[in-house]
């Protein structure tokens, strides 16, 4: 284990669950947590200058700790803004995992190409673009583009991040893209309006119309307003997309939960929220094993 990191966490910041349940539902072999995060440790990974929140550290054993405790096989770790995209921490628990993880890096689109092939030997598959205002200053569409002229040979694909109030404004830039496209958190629909009303059915639309989209149906208590443990005004948004698309949903915990102000989820919680959202075992597998390897372990049988 590391020793505890001197970096002092924002004074409101909510640590993560200190000891989450033990899920009821017992996860499929194979269950891949496809949207999760390691923080620093600050002192051997500092975290970005430019960063818009300083987190507490959430490193690698962490992070495997909780991948056992909650019976899932694999992780999909996302690089978060507080690293900005100096990708190390993810990189070292990338190469820590044996094979059990893969990432997805933030670059820049001056990254070269001996950066990037050293990413994918690591196990990284794909580029994130943030653009939720409160984290990061969104660039020029340009500026994405030159980054997928690069990745796109690799096989990567890209996550997106945005706000609901983003879709309508980005669409064009959005559709533009050429990869396989995954949305974080549904798009971060108002869980308040309905699911089949507009604010959800330009989002849904944008999963119909073109086939290269992807939603992780992640983060229930990040878009709930009623909270835990059932968030019921989030699961019948999730419940519709994987109906609608079972084979280009991901699910993840979104460990360590960065920014949460409302509560600290349990983790073993949202775990026991997968039969709400895949009520069959068929649909779970697909969310679960099926789809994450399909995009990010495609070159192991
Ligand atoms: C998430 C959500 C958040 C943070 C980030 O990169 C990040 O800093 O994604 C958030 O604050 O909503 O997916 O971790």
């Amino acid at each position: 284990m590391s020793a505890p990191s001197s970096v002092t966490p924002d004074p409101d910041w909510l640590a993560y669950h200190p000891a989450p349940s033990r899920p009821a539902f017992r996860l499929p072999e194979g269950a891949v947590d496809a949207h999760c995060h390691v923080f620093g440790p600050g002192d051997q990974f500092p975290y970005a200058p430019e960063r818009n929140y300083t987190p507490c550290d959430a490193g690698k054993d962490a992070l495997f700790a909780l991948r056992d405790h909650l019976g899932v096989t694999r992780n999909v770790i996302v690089q978060a803004t507080c690293h900005g995209a100096d990708n190390r921490a993810l990189v070292d628990a990338l190469l820590a995992a044996d094979g059990r993880a893969r990432g997805v890096a933030t670059v820049r689109d001056d990254v070269t190409d001996r950066e990037l092939a050293d990413l994918h030997a690591a196990g990284v598959r794909g580029v994130r673009f943030n653009f939720v205002r409160r984290l990061v200053e969104p660039r020029p569409d340009r500026y994405y583009h030159r980054i997928i002229e690069r990745i796109a040979p690799l096989g990567w694909h890209v996550v997106v991040y945005f706000e609901a109030a983003d879709l309508e404004p980005r669409w064009d830039f959005l559709t533009s893209l050429p990869t396989t496209v995954v949305v974080d958190h549904m798009g971060r629909p108002d869980v308040a309006a309905p699911v089949d009303g507009p604010g959800f059915g330009l989002f849904r639309r944008l999963l119909r119309e073109h086939p290269n989209f992807w939603s992780k149906v992640s983060c229930p208590e990040r878009l709930s307003a009623v909270g835990p443990p059932g968030y019921p005004d989030v699961v019948p948004f999730a419940r519709e997309l994987v109906r609608t698309f079972p084979d280009r949903v991901l699910w993840g915990t979104d460990w360590p939960h960065p920014n949460m102000r409302s509560h600290m989820p349990d983790d073993g919680g949202l775990v026991d929220l997968l039969p709400l959202i895949a009520p069959t075992e068929q649909v779970r597998a697909q969310l679960l094993v099926e789809n994450p390897s399909r995009l990010y372990w495609s070159d192991q049988p």
